[in-house]
């Protein structure tokens, strides 16, 4: 049997990290900056401090990051943040991206 070279031996035995999501929360017009802040408070256990920081982030700069979850986890807080919007009628909406 041939001898496994470095690369194989790495590859079969490297410890493989998943890879992880950044989510952002978007600006727009409307949704009040309170509810902004308890969105961030809430579903992304920001202090209060912290949710204000962001917020103001997303509102002069139009995009602000949250959070950096694993894939499933980041695709809970957004559709978390997207049905609180809608029950509270704000077109607030958050995304993710790989880090
Ligand atoms: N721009 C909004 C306002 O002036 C506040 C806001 C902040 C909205 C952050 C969305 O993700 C957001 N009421």
């Amino acid at each position: 049997m041939a001898t496994k070279t470095d690369y194989e031996l790495h590859e079969e035995t490297a410890l493989k990290y998943p890879k992880k999501y950044k989510v952002y929360l978007l600006n727009d017009d409307y949704t009040s900056m309170e509810f902004v802040v308890d969105i961030l408070m809430t579903i992304f256990h920001k202090s209060y401090e912290e949710a204000e920081a962001i917020m103001l982030e997303v509102h002069k700069h139009e995009r602000g990051l949250c959070g950096v979850y694993t894939y499933e986890i980041a695709e809970t807080k957004v559709m978390q943040v997207t049905r609180r919007a809608k029950e509270s009628a704000f077109p607030l909406k958050a995304t993710m991206e790989e880090e």
